[in-house]
């Protein structure tokens, strides 16, 4: 079976050789893998590839004891759980510890002060019946950036966009941070689309106008506006419970998911463990994620939900919506 890989994958994996640095080549690689198609053509490449990348980890791991230099532990890569993964970036002091403390049960140290955040902490978002994982990073300013961040942002899902609408220098601080983030060739997008140049990541961004409601906050949410003209825009404050159950929805959108409730026949729909397809998944999808064979063996289904009548029959191609039942017929 050919492996049909698309020609920026060609590219990228010129760079990918030539690189010598191994933080950067383990970031090619990783990127290699994200773009390589999922499918049996590409079965070997994609094992290769995952070799390559756990010997590049290891190496990187591996306490580098020459010249007393400290041992530094990697944060370059961060287990994905959950239904999506969604990493807050932005400037110093915004409030990106402060949310993930709201919107999870993790402790991260919030300070009144910038960067007292360190590194990055994880925690889970309940969203109605799923999880999502929600990743605090350290901040992003002219004079400082942690290295990891890019790879962690390239991993994530979707991107938080924490600022301060409330901070007198607000358009600064977000310059300052997005400046940065190009010099990682990062690029804040609207929606996922592959970069004309393959070293650009663009990364699908929520933008968030943190302490909403304050003196100042009004004139920051307009030049956030203005610098994120075409993005979406969410004020929030941690004082504002609403603002922030607007979030919770914002951020499970803004990933581009849908849940999907699996039921047996004569039984009820289970609404604890739904499976995740992206927006468009069609009902042979669904079925994929739960055994290949099953897939293979599969007739058509029956689909509960909004605008459809109850237990319609429906294909396999058929495209599956936000918490539609399934019930499979083989
Ligand atoms: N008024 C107001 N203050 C907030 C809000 N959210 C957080 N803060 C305060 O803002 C300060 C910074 O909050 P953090 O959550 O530590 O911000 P951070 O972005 O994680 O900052 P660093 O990691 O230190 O760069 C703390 O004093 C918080 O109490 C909010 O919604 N409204
Ligand atoms: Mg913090």
């Amino acid at each position: 079976m050919p492996a049909n890989l698309p020609p920026q994958y060609y590219e990228l994996e010129r760079e990918f050789k030539r690189e010598q640095d191994p933080k950067e080549k383990l970031r090619l690689a990783q990127e290699l893998l994200a773009m390589m198609p999922k499918h049996k053509g590409t079965d070997k490449l994609q094992a290769e590839l995952k070799a390559k990348i756990s010997k590049l980890r290891q190496q990187l791991e591996t306490p580098q004891k020459k010249h007393g230099a400290r041992t530094v532990e990697t944060h370059d890569h961060i287990d994905k759980e959950g239904a999506g993964q969604v990493i807050m970036i932005g400037p110093p002091n915004s409030g990106k510890s402060s949310i993930l403390a709201t919107l999870t049960h993790a402790h991260p140290l919030i300070g009144d002060y910038p960067f007292s955040t360190r590194e990055p902490l994880t925690g889970m978002m309940s969203f109605e019946t799923i999880q999502i994982q929600l990743i605090d990073t350290p901040s992003i300013s002219a004079d400082f950036y942690e290295g990891y961040v890019t790879n962690l942002i390239r991993a994530a899902d979707l991107v938080l966009f924490v600022a301060d609408i409330s901070s007198p220098e607000i358009a600064e601080e977000v310059r300052a941070a997005r400046e940065q983030l190009a010099a990682h060739r990062i690029h804040l997008a609207t929606r996922s689309a592959p970069a004309p140049d393959p070293r650009i990541s663009q990364k699908v961004t929520l933008v968030v106008g943190h302490k909403a409601f304050e003196d100042n906050s009004d004139r920051g949410l307009e030049i956030l506006k203005t610098i994120f003209p075409e993005h979406p825009i969410l004020a929030t404050s941690i004082l504002d419970d609403d603002s922030m159950e607007c979030l919770r929805r914002g951020i499970f959108q803004a990933l581009g998911i849908i849940r999907v409730y699996t039921k047996r026949v004569g039984h009820e729909a289970d609404f604890n463990d739904p499976i995740i397809l992206p927006t468009g998944g069609t009902v042979e999808e669904a079925a994929m994620t739960l055994h290949k064979d099953f897939a293979h063996k599969l007739q058509f289904a029956r689909v509960w939900g909004k605008g459809k009548f109850e237990g319609q029959r429906v294909s396999k191609s058929y495209q599956l919506s936000d918490e539609d039942i399934i019930e499979f017929h083989l």
